[in-house]
């Protein structure tokens, strides 16, 4: 899988995990990798072997709110390159864990669970290729349930989209082309932008203006080429070193846009918007998760189904986190 690393390091995200676009052609990769890894890595090759991260552990919380984790658990390999996500895989409104993964042919292996704390991957399939493709995970048709997409970019910078509407191995259900790579800083993400759950969740690309900074949010709503769903907008920027988080916050079947900030003093700073335009954060920020234990921030819907609305449905914060077990 392509990530970032560049000069910032930076990170994206897919459903629930951040997660970068690939620079552009194959010739000049500019080493792209979403910094927590490159960090673990970093952090496995200075010490002994036996101490090198050999988990992710899963801190995640059903409250956007500082405070302790309501679930935390291990499951996937940062070693193998295991790349965190989450997602509701199975449709019932509770987002669970899995891990990315290249297999040993270059294509993406998908290890997805349907239970909090499960240690074996309850779903597994092939789909993407690892060197030219940066995985997504999204309820493409609307239907509840979450299944693998991939933001493909050619050596013209253009993005190819190929979302697949079932956990399982096969051809893409949707293909379009949309969007452009600006760079190694830009990032592939997708979410119900319009609250439209017929049309599904679309897909966005979120580049960096290179005059001031600012992440600029590119939403496409349709599945489609066409431009401007949601005219571009500025939230956030490389200045505070934010990484772009996106979810449904308040539960309105809306996803909207948010950024984590690295803080002074190590913690991400959660600062999340309720709408899809430029703005101050519409949830008091708070912290939660730490720079200095290269946490990768994810969110999902991790507390049980009540019957109770919009608490069903509001996306929370977590942590995956590299430890040594
Ligand atoms: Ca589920
Ligand atoms: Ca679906
Ligand atoms: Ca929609
Ligand atoms: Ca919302």
């Amino acid at each position: 899988m392509k990530r970032i690393i560049g000069s910032l390091g930076f990170v994206a995200l897919l459903a629930g995990i951040l997660v970068p676009l690939p620079a552009h052609a194959a010739s000049t990769r500019i080493a792209i990798k979403p910094f927590a890894l490159t960090s673990a890595k970093t952090a496995a090759t200075a010490s002994k072997s036996s101490t090198k991260p050999n988990r992710w552990e899963f801190l995640l919380r059903n409250s956007n709110s500082a405070g302790a984790p309501t679930y935390s658990y291990t499951y996937g390999n940062p070693q193998l390159g295991d790349l965190p996500l989450a997602g509701d895989f199975n449709g019932d409104g509770v987002w669970t864990i899995g891990v990315v993964r290249e297999d040993s042919t270059g294509h993406m292996l998908w290890l997805l669970n349907n239970t909090q704390h499960a240690n074996t991957p309850q779903v597994q399939f092939v789909y993407g290729n690892a060197n030219t493709d940066v995985p997504l995970i999204g309820d493409w048709d609307g239907n509840g349930t979450f299944t693998p997409g991939v933001a493909r970019v050619d050596d013209a910078g253009n993005i190819t989209w190929l979302l697949r509407n079932s956990n399982s191995s096969g051809p893409p259900n949707i293909t379009f082309i949309w969007g452009f790579d600006l760079g190694p800083l830009a990032v592939a993400t997708n979410g119900d932008w319009d609250g439209v759950k017929a049309n599904g969740q679309g897909v966005a690309t979120i580049n960096i203006d290179q005059d001031n900074g600012h992440w600029v949010w590119d939403l496409n709503n349709n599945h489609d080429g066409t431009e401007g769903d949601i005219p571009g907008f500025e939230y956030g920027g490389v200045n505070n070193k934010d990484a772009p988080i996106v979810g449904d916050w308040n539960g309105d079947g809306t996803t909207t846009i948010g950024v984590v900030r690295v803080w002074w003093d190590g913690y991400w700073a959660w600062e999340l918007r309720d709408q899809n335009s430029t703005g101050a954060p519409t949830i008091t920020p708070f912290k939660y998760g730490n720079t200095k234990t290269t946490d990768i921030p994810i969110v999902g819907h991790w507390a049980p189904i009540t019957g109770n609305k919009p608490a069903d449905t509001v996306v929370t914060v977590g942590v995956a986190r590299p430890i040594h077990v």
